[in-house]
């Protein structure tokens, strides 16, 4: 396509040029330029197709992601500059769609940009939050949530005109279904995802994120995960989970009908793959529809045969507070019609099964979600090796017993397109130049870089991409943020949901620790700056206290005039999609310290990796594959190991005061949390009920491996003085970082689960 006549002629229906328009002109002719390249290639229309339900799918901003996918990339960057304008400017005003919340949201995202990159036939479906997540602002130390709106007039979903009946056990709602195009990378293939709505969704609260969460028709599609820490708002999530699978049913039975596919053989034409068990009531819901299309004639034998042979389940948690059951009464509630499906599949279950830790429905009449997925879905897989043999030994144990050839392992992955190639084009640029562009395609062979490490003129380009990425950071930062950052210091980044597993509790440990050590006259042998970021769940007490304590230290040592000179404390804000894009091209460490057993996978690790920061972390997750694929002299590791770790709990032998009392700068570090100078700056309250955790209870252990934290980390910033031996381990990380491409992953699901 000749981009700059299309655009042109766009912007001269409104009067502009190409040098006169605004920035957002040119924003939304771009919009619709890149929306009206149609499909040339159709995705194969014989085998199977996937439809991948998920509660949440972190797009991220989608106009670099679709001008790169598209092949015009390029392109629109140069008739831009032509004409003096900058297209990163340009995407500046495209809103971020916050439409999840962490790794598994962003998971789904990399897999819709692989499986249409891979040329395969398959479509995302969620819901259409109008406020997103939330939007997190900082005020007197503290987060506060605001709506995240993010739709305007023109963007890049399209009304297809499908309605569909969705029926509650109150009331009948109408579902809007809106499609928004994901294309493959230059490969002509355009999939969909779909995201459901209802017909009339309520405006913004006019404060904060409270609203009537009992005004189910209006309110649904609001925000994703409203506050469910009271019962209004766990009823609300059983809505939405049910709105969303009740409408992607129907959508799939009206695209069988559309396509002729025989709806008794169904599992010949579709593949459901459930994304944790927020959409797992697809299973009773599919079985239902079946049923109640009474010209098929289908007997419930036959309708959870085909069921069963649709669904297939991923489990991307062994935090068992997150393992979704409900109260049966809620399902009475939202949808009645479904109890009776879901009471039959228990019983078969129990009769089939007597041991009690199997049974779907338990003897509090709670409904367990995953037993459902796993009874009735014909593939379980966890999402890094670790992970799934935890859930295989520990965690699910007695279903693995039961059916082993279930079972099976997917790594996760991130699409090397908008993680490497968009976001730190610099980097791309000095890969290609050594190996040519072949990676694009196919990271794997980013393992040629491997040749290179001995290279001292590559090595040392690659520090010049590094601080040229650290410098652009900085400039971001202190423009949206008004953070001014140290280019010449370490740049040790943590960026996640804020979560007590995660431990960025024992993170600000090591600031602390590090702040009494600069005090006391031991400057380190060059600044540091820890960068954090996370949202915490609006109901999620300890991890607010967290973020309460980081925005209190970063006061206090950025203010410091003896102590910021050596290290700098920032914690940015609302850390979304767009922020990572910036902040992970320009780590030199990248933080993955959760307990191990705790972090099923990981993404963010793979991102860093493949951007050349070194990991510091645990033996848990996806770390337990980085640390295979590079050794252990290109990964700093500490902490205990999952086996003990399990053991410990197991045991119930963990005693924090076993480990506060026994090393002075440890009692020190948290003592300093309700010290006079971080008292003099935050709440009391806050800081002791964070403090009294950690000496108290710390169910997450940070006690217990913040010692040998500390002593690694250490040595992570002695050896960073070593510039160019650092630069080979980032080379060996960048070159070895291919396997966790998700366009591998994603044809591991194919060659084992989908059959597309
Ligand atoms: C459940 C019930 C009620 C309310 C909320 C929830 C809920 C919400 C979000 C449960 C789980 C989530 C999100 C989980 C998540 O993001 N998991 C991450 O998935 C990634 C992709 O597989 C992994 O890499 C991470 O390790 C895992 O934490």
């Amino acid at each position: 396509m000749d981009l700059k006549k299309e655009l042109t002629g766009l912007l001269e229906q409104k009067g502009k040029t190409l040098e006169n328009a605004a920035d957002q002109d040119l924003y939304y002719a771009l919009l619709t330029l890149t929306q009206r390249v149609q499909q040339k290639n159709t995705a194969p229309s014989a085998g199977r197709k996937l439809y991948y339900i998920s509660a949440e799918f972190l797009i991220g901003k989608l106009l670099s992601n679709n001008l790169l996918n598209l092949g015009l990339y390029d392109q629109a960057k140069q008739v831009l500059a032509q004409a003096g304008r900058d297209l990163s400017r340009v995407e500046d005003f495209e809103p971020e769609p916050s439409l999840g919340n962490g790794g598994l949201g962003r998971l789904a995202a990399c897999f819709l940009d692989s499986i249409a990159s891979l040329g395969l036939n398959g479509d995302g479906v969620g819901l259409n939050y109008h406020y997103g997540l939330f939007q997190q602002v900082f005020e007197h130390n503290q987060q506060r949530e605001q709506p995240n709106p993010w739709l305007e007039d023109q963007s890049w979903l399209t009304d297809t005109g499908v309605r569909f009946k969705v029926p509650f056990g109150s009331q009948e709602l109408e579902s809007v279904l809106y499609d928004l195009n994901v294309p493959g990378y230059e490969n002509g293939v355009v999939n969909k995802l779909h995201l459901f709505d209802v017909t009339q969704p309520a405006p913004a609260p006019e404060q904060g994120i409270s609203f009537d969460k009992g005004d189910i028709a209006h309110c649904l599609t609001s925000f994703l995960y409203p506050d469910d820490s009271d019962e209004a708002g766990k009823l609300l999530r059983v809505y939405q989970q049910y709105f969303m699978v009740c409408s992607a049913v129907q959508l799939i039975l009206r695209e069988a009908e559309e396509k002729g596919w025989s709806i008794k053989r169904l599992n010949q034409h579709a593949v459901i793959q459930i994304n944790d068990t927020h959409p797992s009531m697809v299973i009773p819901e599919l079985i239902r529809q079946l049923l109640a299309r009474k010209e098929l004639g289908l007997s419930m034998d036959e309708a959870i045969y085909v069921a069963s042979n649709v669904c297939a389940y991923t489990n991307h948690t062994i935090l068992a507070e997150a393992l979704e059951t409900w109260p049966s009464s809620y399902l009475e509630q939202v949808a009645p019609q479904l109890m009776p499906i879901i009471r039959e599949l228990d019983k078969r279950a129990k009769e089939k099964y007597a041991d009690p830790r199997v049974a779907i429905i338990d003897d509090n009449d709670c409904i367990h979600m995953a037993h459902m997925d796993i009874h009735y879905g014909f593939s379980v897989n966890g999402v890094a090796a670790l992970h799934t043999d935890i859930l295989k030994n520990t965690e699910l144990k007695h279903f693995y017993d039961i059916y082993p050839g279930k079972f099976n392992n997917k790594t996760n992955g991130v699409t090397f397109r908008r993680w490497l190639m968009a976001c730190n084009p610099a980097l791309a640029e000095l890969i290609t130049q050594c190996i040519g562009e072949g990676w694009k395609r196919d990271p794997a062979q980013l393992e040629k870089l491997l040749s290179f490490r001995k290279d001292t003129q590559v090595l040392d380009r690659l520090l010049a991409v590094k601080s040229d990425n650290k410098k652009r950071l900085s400039a971001y930062l202190s423009k949206t943020q008004g953070i001014s950052l140290d280019p010449e210091s370490i740049f040790d980044i943590q960026v996640k949901r804020l979560h007590e597993y995660k431990r960025q509790q024992m993170n600000a440990l090591y600031a602390i620790h590090q702040y009494q050590r600069i005090k006391a006259g031991y400057t380190p042998a060059r600044p540091i700056t820890v960068i954090f970021g996370a949202k915490a769940a609006p109901a999620y007490i300890m991890a607010k206290n967290i973020i309460h304590l980081i925005l209190c230290l970063q006061k206090l040592v950025n203010e410091d005039p003896q102590v910021s000179p050596w290290m700098k404390i920032v914690m940015v804000e609302n850390y979304n999609v767009t922020l990572a894009e910036e902040l992970i091209p320009a780590a030199d460490l990248s933080e993955q310290i959760s307990l191990a057993s705790k972090e099923a996978s990981g993404t963010s690790n793979m991102k860093f990796m493949a951007n050349g920061a070194l990991t510091i972390g645990t033996l848990d997750g996806a770390n337990v594959e980085i640390a295979d694929l590079v050794g252990e002299d290109n990964i700093y590791l500490f902490g205990a190991l999952s086996d003990k770790v399990i053991d410990l709990y197991a045991r119930n032998a963990y005693h924090p005061e076993d480990f506060y009392g026994a090393s002075r700068w440890i009692r020190e570090a948290v003592d300093f949390i309700t010290g006079p100078e971080l008292s003099a700056i935050g709440s009391m309250d806050k800081l002791q009920a964070l403090q009294g955790d950690l000496k108290g209870k710390d169910y997450f252990m940070a006690l217990l491996d913040v010692r040998d934290y500390a002593k690694v980390k250490d040595q992570a910033l002695w050896d960073y003085e070593g510039r160019r031996d650092w630069a080979a381990k980032t080379l060996v990380n960048i070159g070895k970082s291919g396997f966790f491409s998700s366009d591998r992953t994603i044809q591991e699901y194919n060659r084992d689960i989908w059959h597309l």
